[in-house]
C-alpha cells in the first residue's frame, strides 16, 4: 500500500491526500512532524518538507505537485487533469499559483500566526505579520474569482487539480479566520462551498477540526 509521509493542517498533504480519496487509492498516513526533521524522513523528503510518498516497492518520492502528478499517472480516473494539453498546462498554473503564491503570501502569514505558532507552538502571534498576509489577500481572491467568471470550476468547466490546490489553501486562511467576502467575491464563494463539499475534502477538513479541538482542549 501506499504511505503518506505527512501530518493534519499541512495545505500540501490534504492536496495529495484530496487527489487519493478522489480516485479512491487507499493510503497509510504515516503522521511526520516536519519540524523534528528524523534522518529517515530527510531521506525520503531531502528538503525536510512533507508530504513525502513511499510506494509499494518502496521507492521514496517528495514534493505535493510531484506526488500528485505520479498519483494521477498511476491511478488515471477519475482524471484531475483535462486532456487538452493548455488546459493540463492551466491546471499547472493554478497549482504554482496556491502553492507558490497564496501559500508563502497568505497561509504563511495568516494560518501560520494565528494556528501554527499561537496554537501548536504556542509561540504567540506576530499580528503584523498577519495584517501583511490580509493586505494581499484581495489581489489573491479578485484574480481567482476573475478566472472563475460563470464556470463551475477553474479549468475546462470540470474538477481538477487546479481546484484541489486553491481550495487546500483556502482552508487554511479559514482555519486561520479568514471568510471569503461574498458581496465583493460572489463566484469564488459558492465555488469554494461546493469544493470544500465534496466527500474528499469534507472528511480531511473534519479530521483537521478534531485536531484543531484537541489543541483547544
Ligand atoms: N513545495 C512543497 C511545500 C511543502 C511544505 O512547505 N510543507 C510544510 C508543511 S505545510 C513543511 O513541511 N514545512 C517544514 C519546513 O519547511 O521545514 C510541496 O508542495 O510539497
Amino acid at each position: 500500500m501506499l504511505k503518506i509521509y505527512g501530518a493534519p493542517l499541512s495545505p500540501f498533504v490534504r492536496k495529495v491526500r484530496c487527489a487519493l480519496a478522489e480516485k479512491q487509492v487507499p493510503y497509510e498516513l504515516v503522521t511526520t512532524n516536519p519540524f523534528d526533521k528524523s534522518d529517515d524522513f530527510l531521506r525520503r523528503s531531502p528538503l525536510g518538507r512533507i508530504p513525502a510518498l513511499e510506494d509499494e516497492q518502496g521507492r521514496s518520492l517528495a514534493d505535493s505537485t510531484v506526488i500528485a502528478e505520479y498519483i494521477e499517472e498511476r491511478f488515471p480516473t477519475p482524471a484531475l487533469f483535462p486532456r487538452d494539453p493548455y488546459d493540463r498546462a492551466r491546471v499547472r498554473w493554478f497549482e504554482e499559483y496556491a502553492d507558490g503564491g497564496m501559500a508563502p503570501s497568505l497561509t504563511a502569514k495568516v494560518f501560520f500566526q494565528r494556528v501554527i505558532s499561537a496554537k501548536l507552538i504556542k509561540g504567540g502571534c506576530d499580528e503584523a505579520v498577519v495584517q501583511s498576509g490580509l493586505k494581499e489577500l484581495p489581489t489573491f481572491l479578485a484574480y481567482l474569482e476573475g478566472e472563475l467568471g460563470d464556470q463551475p470550476y477553474l479549468v475546462a468547466g470540470t474538477f481538477t487539480l487546479a481546484d484541489v490546490s486553491v481550495a487546500c489553501q483556502l482552508v487554511n486562511l479559514r482555519q486561520g479566520g479568514v471568510e471569503i467576502d461574498r458581496t465583493r467575491f460572489p463566484a469564488l464563494a459558492a465555488w469554494f462551498e461546493r469544493v470544500v463539499e465534496r466527500p474528499s475534502l469534507k472528511a480531511l477538513i473534519a479530521e483537521d477540526q478534531e485536531f484543531l479541538s484537541r489543541l483547544a482542549a
